[in-house]
């Protein structure tokens, strides 16, 4: 007789980086790489390469709504990413559409709240900010912003550490179960600050020298998703993403894809790969 068994699923809701280095597409790549099956909500369709962000554009809400709700209904997920929003109604749209699957299932929720480009500076405007705090960060199980993003969600500016506890404690009082600042800085050391309302965690980072990071972020929300699914609890779920992710930036320090900001290479990420 054979054997029925089921794959963790993992659904991803994100922009598409035509050019395969960012967005969906690295989440995907990652879900692969860690042997998780991946879904994908697509919110917006860039096109896209090292250099730059040629065009945009973003799917009907009504369009980001049935994707969710169409995949969730018949294979579930055993968690979900939120990445590339860009908008106040899809941001609203996610969250309605999370909100009946979750509560019946406990899925975790990743959200990466996409708001800065890789310059740092904000790419919306504040409705979508508020948007976020009011409805996608109550209850979601970690929240990924980097120094900057957490300076928008929060109304304030976020950089020394002493911003960066007060950042994370104000994150969860809006309903994050945890909370991950990137790029948080801490005695010139740089490293990811973590806060689950335990514990203050600050996790170093080995810098390494290269220009192919683009869609580093992306991976490390959507390799959290992953461990998440397999019943990681949070703080164990950064820690793999993050030594995940270093796996696949040190993996693409040879490359040479495109003028700019290269990928990453996500196929020497996973199990068994150093
Ligand atoms: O890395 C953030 C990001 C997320 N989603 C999409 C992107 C980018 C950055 O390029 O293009 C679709």
């Amino acid at each position: 007789m054979t054997m029925v068994t089921q794959p963790a699923s993992v659904l991803t809701i994100a922009g598409s980086d035509s050019g395969g280095a960012a967005g969906l597409q690295a989440d995907l790549k990652t879900f692969t790489a860690l042997g998780v099956y991946g879904m994908s909500a697509v919110t917006v369709v860039t096109a896209q390469n090292s250099v730059k962000v040629a065009a945009l554009k973003a799917m009907p809400a009504a369009l980001v709504k049935a994707q969710i709700e169409t995949v969730l209904q018949d294979y579930g997920a055993a968690a979900i990413k939120t990445g590339f929003l860009g908008r106040a109604d899809l941001v609203e749209v996610v969250a309605e559409a999370l909100a009946a699957h979750r509560a019946e299932h406990n899925t975790p929720l990743v959200v990466d709240p996409v708001l800065v480009n890789h310059r740092g500076e904000s790419m919306f405007g504040e409705d979508v900010t508020k948007t976020y705090r009011r409805r996608l960060l109550p209850g979601c199980t970690v929240v990924t912003p980097n120094r900057r993003e957490a300076a928008l969600l929060c109304g304030r500016e976020v950089e020394t550490w002493a911003h960066v506890i007060e950042a994370a404690r104000e994150l969860r009082a809006l309903g994050a179960v945890a909370v991950l600042i990137k790029r948080a800085w801490r005695d010139g050391q740089s490293g990811d600050a973590f806060f689950d309302g335990r514990e203050m965690a600050f996790l170093k980072l080995t810098y390494m020298e290269t220009e192919n990071t683009h869609g580093s972020g992306d991976t490390l929300s959507a390799a959290m998703a992953c461990y998440l699914a397999q019943g990681a609890p949070p703080l164990e779920a950064v820690r793999q993403a993050q030594a995940f992710t270093a796996k696949c930036i040190r993996g693409a320090v040879n490359w040479r894809m495109g003028a700019g900001h290269g990928p990453l290479n996500h196929l020497v990420g996973g199990p068994g790969n150093g």
